[in-house]
């Protein structure tokens, strides 16, 4: 299997997530002429995104299809373990992200360069951020240790990365975003998984890298 991804992508790394905690390694290839803009890529990847898996001749885009495609060929460990009720709970968190917290997170991309910063875009992907977190504290497993209860699941993939940037960007754009009690302790015990670790710090240097380069550091 080959998985197109960048070492930048939140949802790469949220792919890669899911390969860490089966113990799966895929190839990794970034996508042709350096970019997923390129028109080599476009032609192997037609939503044009990344991380896109292929699989013989099946080429598939959208992080939560590629692991649940992931978790369907390789179920054990499983991404989508326990009770009907567990995995709609794991689905809802995963798009949670997907559809609500990541795009506020990337409303503010743009606002890293100071000469394009704009007070009011900031004021509203804060409010928008604040909601989303407010939401997520009160969706995860109270006792944890995962964002569904004991194993990982499809759940845990997507923040690491999200938050990591969140968490760069805040002290540059001077937001303090609340992060409640039980989302810390979450993301601490994520912290500790070795598999989500190995792909969590060479992405915490890519976020420092790519922050240094807009700010002219
Ligand atoms: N919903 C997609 C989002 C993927 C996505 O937006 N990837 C970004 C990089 S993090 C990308 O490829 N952007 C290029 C584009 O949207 O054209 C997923 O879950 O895979």
């Amino acid at each position: 299997m080959i998985l197109y991804w960048s070492p930048l992508s939140s949802y790469s790394a949220k792919v890669r997530i899911a390969f860490a905690l089966k113990r799966l390694m895929p190839e990794l290839r970034q996508p042709p002429d350096g970019s997923y803009r390129s028109a080599a890529y476009r032609a192997m990847v037609p939503l044009g995104t990344v991380p896109a898996l292929v699989d013989g001749d099946l080429v598939l885009s959208e992080s939560d299809t590629i692991i649940e495609y992931l978790d369907d060929r390789f179920p054990s460990p499983s991404l989508l373990p326990g009770t009907a009720r567990e995995r709609a709970q794991a689905r809802y968190l995963s798009r949670l992200h997907d559809l609500h917290l990541e795009p506020a997170v990337r409303g503010l991309f743009g606002q890293v360069t100071p000469a394009t910063r704009q007070a009011a875009t900031i004021e509203t992907q804060a409010a928008s951020i604040a909601s989303r977190l407010a939401t997520l504290e009160t969706a995860l497993h109270p006792d944890g240790p995962y964002a569904v209860g004991a194993a990982p699941t499809l759940a845990d993939c997507a923040f690491p990365a999200t938050l990591t940037i969140l968490g760069a960007l805040a002290p540059v754009l001077g937001l303090r975003p609340d992060l409640g009690a039980r989302t810390r302790r979450w993301r601490a015990a994520l912290a500790r998984d070795p598999r989500i670790e190995s792909v969590m710090e060479p992405y915490r240097d890519e976020v420092a890298r790519w922050l240094q380069s807009k700010l002219g550091g």
